[in-house]
C-alpha cells in the first residue's frame, strides 16, 4: 500500500509530543515534504542484525495503513536500503551512485564497519562485476554526505559486532571515517528516536550532540532517573513485580535513554516493566563494560 507525504506528516503529527515536534516544526516539515526534490537518504547495512530496521518497521506498522518502507520511499526519497528497496543488483547500486554524484544526501549507517582482511568480511554490493567492501562504501558515501546518521549502537560505537575478541576489527562509523556522526544508539534504537532524527534533518535543524555524538534532546537522563521502580524494595529474585532490579544486575543507573517514558512496541511495555532489567543497550560500551551503579562512565 502506498503511503503519501501527507501520511508521513500524519504520522509525525500523531507522535509530535513523543518526537518533540512543535506545531511550527510540523508546518515547516510540511513545506519540506511538499518539495519533490526533498532530501535524499542512502541507508547502508554492515555488521548488525537488521534489528534497527526492524524496530523502525514496528513503529510505522502500528498506524494503518502504512509501513516504514512506504514512509521512507515515498516521503524522504530513500534511494537505497538493502532490506526495504525493491530494486536489486546493479540498478540498486546505480541509484546510490546517482545520489552520490548529486551530493547533499543524508547517509544512514546501520551496523559496524569490519576493517580487518581489507574489509572483505563484509561486502556492500557488487557493481559492474566489482565487489565493493562495506568499509569502502561507507568511506566513499560519507565523503559527499550532508550528514551521517548512525542507526544503532553498532554503527555508533561498535556494539555487539565489535565485542571482544572482535576478529574482524569492527569499528564505529566515526572511528572509520573520522567524520562527525549523529549517533542514535540502542540495540535496537527506539523507532521514535529514528523518526525524530530524520525529521530534524528534513527541517534543516542542527542537532545538538553530546561528547558521544548523541542528540542531547533524546539522551539526557539515565533510565534509573526516570524509572518508577526507583526507591522500591530490591528484588532478590526474578519474577517479582514492582521491585527494583538493581541487585539482579539492572544497568539503568549507567544507561542514558528515555525508555521508561517512551516505552516500546507502541507504548505496550518496556524492559523493566516486563521484569527484565535494563541491559544498557544504548550505552557506549555495550555489550561489555563495568557496571558502577554510579551513572554513565565518561571515559571513552
Ligand atoms: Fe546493531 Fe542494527 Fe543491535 Fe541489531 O543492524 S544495534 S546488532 S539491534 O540491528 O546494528
Ligand atoms: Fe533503576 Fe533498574 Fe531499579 Fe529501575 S529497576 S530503579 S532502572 S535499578
Amino acid at each position: 500500500m502506498k503511503l503519501t507525504r501527507r501520511d508521513f506528516l500524519k504520522l509525525c503529527g500523531a507522535s509530535a509530543a513523543a518526537l518533540g515536534l512543535s506545531a511550527t516544526d510540523l508546518g515547516r516539515l510540511k513545506e519540506v515534504l511538499a518539495n519533490p526534490n526533498g532530501p535524499t537518504v542512502i541507508w547502508l547495512q554492515g555488521t548488525g542484525c537488521t534489528g534497527c530496521s526492524e524496530s523502525f518497521l514496528n513503529f510505522a506498522s502500528y498506524y494503518n495503513p502504512m509501513s516504514a518502507a512506504d514512509v521512507l520511499i515515498n516521503s524522504i526519497n530513500l534511494v537505497y536500503h538493502p532490506t526495504l528497496m525493491s530494486l536489486a543488483g546493479d540498478s540498486a547500486v546505480a541509484a546510490a551512485e546517482a545520489a552520490y554524484n548529486n551530493g547533499g544526501y543524508f547517509l544512514a549507517v546501520e551496523g559496524g564497519v569490519p576493517t580487518k582482511f581489507r574489509g572483505n568480511t563484509c561486502l556492500a554490493w557488487t557493481y559492474n562485476d566489482t565487489e565493493v567492501t562495506f568499509q569502502q562504501a561507507v568511506l566513499d558515501l560519507s565523503a559527499q554526505a550532508a550528514g551521517i546518521l548512525c542507526i544503532g549502537t553498532c554503527a555508533s560505537w561498535g556494539g555487539v559486532a565489535a565485542a571482544p575478541p572482535n576478529p574482524t576489527a569492527v569499528k564505529s562509523v566515526r572511528a572509520h571515517t573520522g567524520k562527525t556522526t549523529i549517533n542514535i544508539p540502542g540495540c535496537p534504537p527506539h523507532p521514535n528516536w529514528m523518526v525524530w532524527a530524520v525529521s530534524q534533518l528534513l527541517l534543516g535543524e542542527t542537532i545538538s550532540l553530546d561528547s558521544y555524538g548523541r542528540p542531547t534532546t533524546l539522551f539526557n537522563r539515565t533510565v534509573h532517573d526516570q524509572c518508577w521502580r526507583r526507591g522500591a524494595e530490591e528484588a532478590e529474585t526474578f519474577g517479582q513485580d514492582r521491585l527494583c532490579l538493581k541487585e539482579l544486575g539492572c544497568l539503568g543507573p549507567d544507561t542514558i535513554a528515555n525508555c521508561p517514558l517512551q516505552m516500546w512496541n507502541n507504548y505496550a511495555n518496556w524492559c523493566v516493566d516486563a521484569n527484565a532489567f535494563c541491559i544498557g543497550c544504548t550505552h557506549p560500551q555495550f555489550p561489555f563494560r563495568q557496571l558502577t551503579g554510579q551513572g554513565e562512565r565518561e571515559n571513552d
